[in-house]
């Protein structure tokens, strides 16, 4: 009750930032992408992470303003970099379940792309598109009709029938980080993360591997593979100034 009352504070107050994680690509090494994260700038208790109260927001609806608050701070942050090298660098924006199943979410996403949709590419979870195939089919098919690619996060830990895929107009996949982190501990590893970029490639998928934080892994997923990765080993999730100048520093 606490949290819910402090988040209904912080979407009137605007207490929320986005921080950026870069993607890099496992062959060049250079970055390729970025992810948006949400953080709420706690007035007593200082950064929060999206863990702690986007479950909250989810259950009690004001998610959907979050949500919408955090496409309208993406895309202008995309405009800001228009022109500059992290102008040419594509940006993902997570989007809840509920956030993507709302009747006006297409209006609310034209709205904030009218300018044109930039860099933008949106995340959704393999369980949210699980949930409803027949309902995310049709607003995968509203997304590629508007040019905005879609990435599918924590992919491996869902439900996932193979089959979906060829139904579903995705563009990548997040291969979850608990494959990666078992990198070099199992065998099943391996074979796990060729499995999902066999399949990926199969079907004209990009594979992106998450929570990378060893050169090992890297360079095994590599081997396997696997087109790009996301991870402590690069770099942490950082606000806007400071990724400017690591992408600066990065060139
Ligand atoms: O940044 P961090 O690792 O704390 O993020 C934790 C989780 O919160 C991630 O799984 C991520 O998908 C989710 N998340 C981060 N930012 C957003 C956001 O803007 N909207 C939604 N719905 N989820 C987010
Ligand atoms: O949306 P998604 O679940 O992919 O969110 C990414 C989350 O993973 C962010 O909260 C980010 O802080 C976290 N993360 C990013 N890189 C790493 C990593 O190398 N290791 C771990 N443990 N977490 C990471
Ligand atoms: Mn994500
Ligand atoms: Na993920």
């Amino acid at each position: 009750r606490e949290l819910e009352a402090g988040l209904e504070r912080a979407v009137e107050r605007d207490e929320f930032e986005l921080w950026y994680q870069p993607q890099v690509d496992l062959r060049t090494g250079r970055a390729v992408g970025l992810e948006a994260l949400l953080r709420w700038r706690h007035p007593e208790r200082g950064i929060v992470g999206p863990g702690e109260f986007i479950p909250c927001a989810e259950a009690n609806g004001l998610i959907v303003p979050v949500g919408d608050h955090v496409l309208s701070r993406a895309t202008e942050q995309i405009r800001q970099w228009r022109g500059t090298p992290l102008g040419r660098i594509p940006m993902a924006v997570n989007l809840s379940g509920v956030q993507f199943h709302q009747a006006d979410f297409i209006d609310h996403l034209q709205a904030h792309i009218s300018g044109g949709r930039g860099q933008l590419k949106l995340e959704i979870t393999e369980s949210v598109l699980m949930t409803d195939l027949g309902g995310a089919a049709r607003r995968l098919g509203e997304l590629r009709e508007m040019g905005v690619p879609l990435s599918v996060d924590d992919f491996g830990t869902g439900y996932s029938s193979l089959a979906y895929l060829r139904r579903f107009p995705v563009d990548e996949l997040k291969l979850d980080r608990s494959f990666v982190s078992e990198l070099g501990h199992s065998e099943e590893a391996d074979a796990i993360v060729e499995a999902v970029v066999a399949l990926g490639h199969t079907l004209g998928i990009r594979v992106l591997a998450e929570g990378v934080e060893t050169e090992s892994q890297a360079r095994r997923l590599a081997r396997l593979g696997c087109d790009a990765g996301q991870g402590f080993l690069w770099a942490r999730p950082m606000p806007a100034s400071d990724l400017e100048a690591w992408f600066a520093e990065e060139r």
